[in-house]
């Protein structure tokens, strides 16, 4: 990647002290790790909570160098026009339940955003918000656990705001979508960071108090592939059926061509003509 001369541009960084100021939670973003530049917030993210860093701690960067999506994909991060951050979680849940975080900011996502913009975000599972069948924003949740309790998660979210399409690179160009792609104009990167972590904390709680049963129907309402045809393409197999929702434990519900229901624990979900 280009290396960029923060004080010969003028980008606008964030101000944490600003967004600490502006949070009246204290559960999540209690305390912030701020970066110019660093590989990846969920590395870092990592070898912080192994060190013993508190729940909720957040570490976040104005860019990525080594930006990571799922499977060793990468996450376009360009400096100081969106949002890239991990957070420490260390959730009262059992192992099975880990991929509940990714569903639970899913929605937290998805709320914050439809403050943003006009039009409807949808998730697509189990770890993207599409706008107008765009990616504006993924999650990356890497958990530590054994076979039965979690030690920590890292939930990381990179999120589009004054990502214009113009400077994406070609290979996600038309594939991906920024709030100021979508609303024409530069949104206070500040204020959605704020909303933000207010989701998480909410939604984070009602996931450890009530459980995902609390949340299902927000993320149901998101849901932008029930009765779709779909491709499911994960390390096993490749799967066709209909999309019928995701069960309490976070699974998609998927009904094959003979009729039979499958449940889908991890892989990329690819929309097919209804
Ligand atoms: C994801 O992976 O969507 C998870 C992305 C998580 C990124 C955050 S940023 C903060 C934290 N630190 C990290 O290192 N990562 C997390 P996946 O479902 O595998 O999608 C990756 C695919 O999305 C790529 O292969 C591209 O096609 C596309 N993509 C890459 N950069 C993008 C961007 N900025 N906007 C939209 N799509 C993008």
């Amino acid at each position: 990647m280009k290396k960029i001369d923060f004080c010969c541009t003028a980008l606008s960084l964030l101000d944490l002290n600003r967004v600490s100021q502006r949070l009246k939670i204290k559960r999540l973003g209690g305390k912030f790790h701020y970066f110019a530049e660093l590989g990846s917030t969920n590395v870092h993210a990592w070898a912080l909570a192994e060190q013993g860093a508190a729940e909720g701690e957040v570490i976040i960067a104005e860019m990525q160098t080594q930006g990571r999506g799922r499977l060793g994909r990468r996450w376009e991060s360009p400096p100081a026009v969106n949002l890239y951050f991990s957070v420490i979680l260390r959730p009262r849940l059992t192992t099975a339940d880990a991929p509940q975080i990714t569903l639970m900011a899913g929605v937290a996502l998805a709320e914050t955003i439809d403050a943003f913009i006009e039009q409807r975000p949808v998730i697509k599972w189990p770890n993207d918000i599409l706008v107008d069948g765009r990616k504006l924003a993924g999650v990356l949740s890497e958990a530590a656990c054994n076979s039965e309790h979690i030690d920590h998660v890292i939930l990381g979210i990179g999120l589009n705001l004054n990502y214009r399409a113009v400077s994406m690179p070609p290979e996600i160009r038309e594939r991906a979508t920024s709030v100021a792609d979508l609303t024409g104009n530069n949104v206070d990167r500040e204020s959605v960071l704020v909303r933000l972590i207010h989701n998480l904390d909410r939604c984070y709680g009602e996931l450890e108090d009530y459980g995902f049963e609390a949340l299902q129907p927000r993320w149901d309402a998101y849901f932008g592939l029930r009765g779709r045809r779909v491709r499911i393409e994960n390390q096993e197999q490749v799967l066709v059926g209909r999309a019928q929702g995701i069960d309490r434990t976070g699974a998609l519900m998927i009904e094959d061509d003979r009729g039979e229901l499958q449940n889908v624990y991890a892989g990329d979900v690819i929309p097919l003509e209804s």
